[in-house]
């Protein structure tokens, strides 16, 4: 009988749970995200509590939402995925069960679940979030808790454009409710900036499981760029290339990207941050993509620059070569020690005196002109990630190395300078001694470039009925 009623409970939890199967066995585990609670809550002042929500829910169309995108905080501490919930992290155990941190999450809803998915609840917050401490967001109202107890409370920017009815468990009201119980009329700055801090020195240093993730986010968005190297040519549209990269990012289990792709021939390379990609035909033009997967969170971020039909004219690699110049100078100050914002200084450097010497500016000032953005960022949960941009390069960082030069039509220059538009962008890993360049795999040099340029790829081969 006791047998017979196990079996029937294993069935029934089966049965409700909906657990889902075939899924990837390499999410960061439930042991990394309790670490960064630890870490987080290790640089938190005493007497504190921290204060995390996730993400709005926004509108495509209508009734339709956006693939929902997890604050990448509230993931780095939780690997909470759903919208609607908040985190409370406390510098010291709290109650007499001593508790040290509680998640707020969706009810668990078959009705809803069936339209929109499943949700984890409270079980799951506990048994795969490893939180000892977890309630539905209904909850929060009647929680009881002091805010005027502590000394500070520390919290991100509130975002204050998101509406909810009178729903008493949803974003909206979860922020209402922090407000009001914590008597947040304005937002007070030292405790976004307390927070900011925290986050930042936590992101930019990535652990062995964040490595893990990065190698192969980046990894796989080398195949992609190598692989449209090869299919691209002059009757390819900008789009079409595009959804090669995003097809190989999924073939290899990412997502999907980790920002817009920048896919843009000619004048539209000259477009920093060009998104529309939706030439016809990429004509025998330069295609620079700034294209990066986003696998379980994490954020590649590469540019290649190619010619479409396998050849850069003279002016285009002398540009090329400039741009690749100045990432080889800047590869040789990527080690610890280094401050972070001379990575641009050097790159912002190089490209002024070979400007010059190209006769495309005289005065100096006006690389800001052709050279307009920086060369650096930090990389990782955010494409933009977090980290301390004045501080120095430290064992265990990702940054973006990208120098890049754009010649719109009409600048004051030669005209057999204009349109082209040329980046170049490495994922760099700093190392203990040294650094690495995680994106080596796709080729950067101009003759490599053209070399694989030549090549066809499966896509090539790829026939599909005439509409
Ligand atoms: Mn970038």
């Amino acid at each position: 009988m006791k047998q017979f009623l196990l079996l029937f409970v294993l069935f029934f939890s089966f049965s409700q749970g909906q657990s889902q199967e075939n899924l990837p066995t390499d999410y960061l585990s439930k042991e990394f995200h309790q670490g960064r609670r630890g870490a987080f809550r290790n640089l938190m002042p005493a007497n504190s509590i921290a204060v995390i929500f996730s993400y709005p829910e926004r509108v495509f169309s209508k009734d339709i939402n956006y693939n929902y995108h997890q604050n990448p905080d509230m993931y780095y501490l939780t690997g909470y995925k759903e919208p609607d919930a908040v985190l409370l992290l406390f510098k010291e155990p709290q109650g007499s069960e001593k508790y040290t941190e509680v998640i707020f999450v969706r009810e668990k809803n078959a009705g809803k679940e069936t339209w929109t998915g499943r949700r984890l609840g409270i079980e799951g917050a506990k048994t795969k979030l490893g939180f000892t401490t977890a309630y539905n967001g209904k909850d929060f109202k009647d929680f009881k808790l002091d805010f005027k107890k502590f000394d500070s409370i520390i919290y991100d920017k509130i975002p204050t454009d998101i509406s909810g009815g009178n729903n008493i468990d949803n974003l909206h009201a979860l922020i209402q409710i922090f407000k009001a119980k914590a008597e947040i009329i304005q937002e007070n700055e030292s405790s976004v900036n307390l927070f900011t801090n925290i986050t930042n020195s936590l992101r930019e240093i990535k652990t062995p499981e964040e490595l893990e993730l990065m190698r192969k986010s980046v990894k796989l968005s080398c195949i992609a760029h190598n692989e449209v190297m090869k299919a691209v040519g002059p009757d390819m549209s900008e789009n079409e290339a595009d959804g090669i990269h995003a097809y190989i990012h999924r073939h290899y289990g990412a997502e999907g990207e980790g920002y817009p792709p920048i896919v843009g021939a000619g004048a539209n390379g000259c477009i920093l941050h060009y998104g529309e990609n939706n030439a016809a035909k990429i004509d025998n033009q330069l295609l620079l993509m700034d294209v990066g997967s986003e696998y379980h969170g994490y954020s590649a971020d590469v540019t290649r620059t190619v010619p479409a039909n396998g050849k850069f004219t003279e002016e285009q690699k002398a540009i090329y070569q400039l741009v690749y110049e100045a990432q080889e100078e800047v590869f040789k100050i990527c080690k610890t020690g280094t401050p972070f914002q001379d990575l641009n200084k050097k790159a912002k450097e190089i490209i002024t005196a070979g400007l010059i010497k190209l006769g495309i500016i005289t005065d100096p000032n006006d690389v800001r002109i052709y050279y307009p953005h920086s060369c650096s960022h930090f990389l990782g949960l955010d494409v933009h990630d977090k980290g301390n941009y004045t501080g120095i390069l430290k064992e265990n960082m990702i940054f973006t190395v990208e120098p890049g030069i754009y010649i719109p039509a009409n600048s004051k220059c030669d005209k057999k300078w204009w349109n082209i538009g040329v980046r170049i962008e490495d994922d760099i890993l700093i190392t203990k001694d040294s650094y690495e360049n995680l994106s080596a795999d796709s080729p950067r040099k101009w003759q490599d470039v053209e070399a694989l340029a030549k090549q066809k790829s499966t896509f090539n081969e790829m026939k599909f009925p005439k509409i």
